[in-house]
């Protein structure tokens, strides 16, 4: 396990107490807590570097230029993509997968073509392609997933029979926990003829991430998830296909060359990133990373899995409470249903004693409709949790069946 008291000094706001307790933020996979390191890096940024890239003729825009194109290299590495020109920074896993399918989807999905996404995706990863598909007049299909929370893999061997022009997956499921087998799952797409789209929001933070040995074409993160700043985030491509891509938005820096009627674009990824970027959240998100690899991603994701075993473990011998999501081959998050008591009840009992959970369909509507509930309640854990607060969330959930009329086990 990782040495957490010593990880915790680290982050202000874990030192703050929530409703008179002590913190327990366990709605990592909604968004992290951010360290010393990115505060500083951000406060530093506008101290000494503030001024808009790729525009200065002037030393200070040049070292901001620098600062940006050096974060842009550092996701590049941490994630082994194909190049830094293929990191387009988005505002979020969101941004970059509307990007894709705005741009690649719009250019190559023509009416009778399919998209294939799953039954666990994030509306993040499905929204987008029904709108691609509803615009063009292709077909969205999804696969189904397994009784423990599994991609069927039957079942996306079916959909691939169809030769679909995209499909697209989650990593890692924010609802389930499921770690799916992405390689295997790009390697079958890509035999069926479709370029393979991964939802790396929930992936990223918690795995080490290499997107070659994936060898997905696009890639999703968000970096907020991953103790960098609210808004950052990249698609992570490969070169050939952004080149080949039409842009997505129009405006300042995207360009080369302007006329009346029509412009010509910027190389990549600048045809990608209209307008002023969001330089300190990418300064913020270099910094996260650079903590993130100081700690090391696998023995990030060894102590994850170790708290979500513990976790799982106490939660099942709670009669009237079910775990979603399979037993292994799982990350960090674990949702559960407690009897009748709604998942929102949960949430607010476990506030009283200052611990923070999810509550809800995740935004994941298909998933929860196959699970046969409307919501769950979500417990999802990061390096700076400990064991302690897994006895913390038990110990008050019991608190709460205990108000409901169940007695624990
Ligand atoms: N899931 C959760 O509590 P953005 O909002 O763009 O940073 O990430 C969207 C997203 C996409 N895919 C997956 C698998 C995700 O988990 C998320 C965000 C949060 O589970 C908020 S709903």
């Amino acid at each position: 396990m990782l040495d957490v008291a010593r990880i915790r000094a680290d982050f202000p706001l874990l030192g703050q107490p929530e409703n008179g307790r002590r913190l327990v933020y366990l709605d990592n996979a909604a968004t992290t807590q951010k360290p010393q390191a990115v505060l500083d890096a951000v406060a530093e940024y506008y101290r000494t570097t503030n001024a808009n890239v790729h525009r200065g003729a002037y030393d200070l825009a040049i070292r901001a230029t620098e600062a940006y194109e050096t974060a842009r290299a550092k996701v590049a590495a941490f994630v082994n993509a194909w190049a830094p020109e293929g990191v387009v920074f988005t505002r979020g896993t969101t941004e970059a997968i509307n990007l894709v399918a705005g741009a690649y989807g719009r250019a190559n999905v023509r009416a009778g073509d399919s998209v294939v996404v799953t039954a666990m995706d994030h509306h993040s990863n499905l929204v987008p392609w029904q709108l691609l598909c509803q615009e063009k007049g292709a077909t969205l299909r999804m696969v189904e997933i397994t009784e423990d929370g599994r991609i069927d893999l039957s079942d996306f061997g079916r959909a691939l029979e169809r030769r679909p022009k995209i499909v697209a997956f989650p990593y890692v499921s924010n609802a389930l926990g499921t770690v799916n087998p992405v390689a295997q799952l790009a390697k079958l797409a890509h035999a069926g003829g479709a370029v393979v789209v991964v939802d790396g929001a929930q992936s990223t933070p918690h795995l080490k991430v290499d997107v070659r040995a994936i060898e997905c074409d696009f890639y999703a993160l968000s970096g907020h998830k991953m103790l960098g700043p609210m808004g950052s985030g990249a698609l992570v491509a490969k070169p050939e296909l952004l080149e080949a891509m039409p842009p997505y938005h129009g405006g300042g820096e995207m360009i080369s060359r302007v006329w009346d009627d029509h412009s010509t674009y910027n190389k990549i990824p600048h045809k990608f990133e209209a307008g002023t970027p969001n330089v300190e959240a990418a300064v913020g998100l270099a910094a996260a990373i650079a903590y993130l690899e100081r700690v090391g991603p696998e023995r990030i994701a060894d102590h994850e899995r170790a708290l979500a075993a513990a976790a799982i473990d106490k939660l099942v011998q709670i009669e009237g409470v079910t775990v979603y999501g399979p037993r292994d081959h799982r990350a960090g998050v674990v949702s559960f249903t407690y009897g009748d008591i709604h998942p929102h009840d949960i949430a607010t009992i476990l506030d009283q004693d200052g611990i923070c959970i999810r509550a809800g369909h995740h935004c994941a509507q298909p998933l929860m409709r196959r699970l046969n509930v409307a919501a769950t309640a979500r417990a999802s854990f990061y390096l700076y949790n400990g064991l302690d607060e897994v006895d913390a969330l038990v110990g008050s959930l019991v608190k709460a069946g205990a108000l409901f009329g169940y007695v624990p086990a």
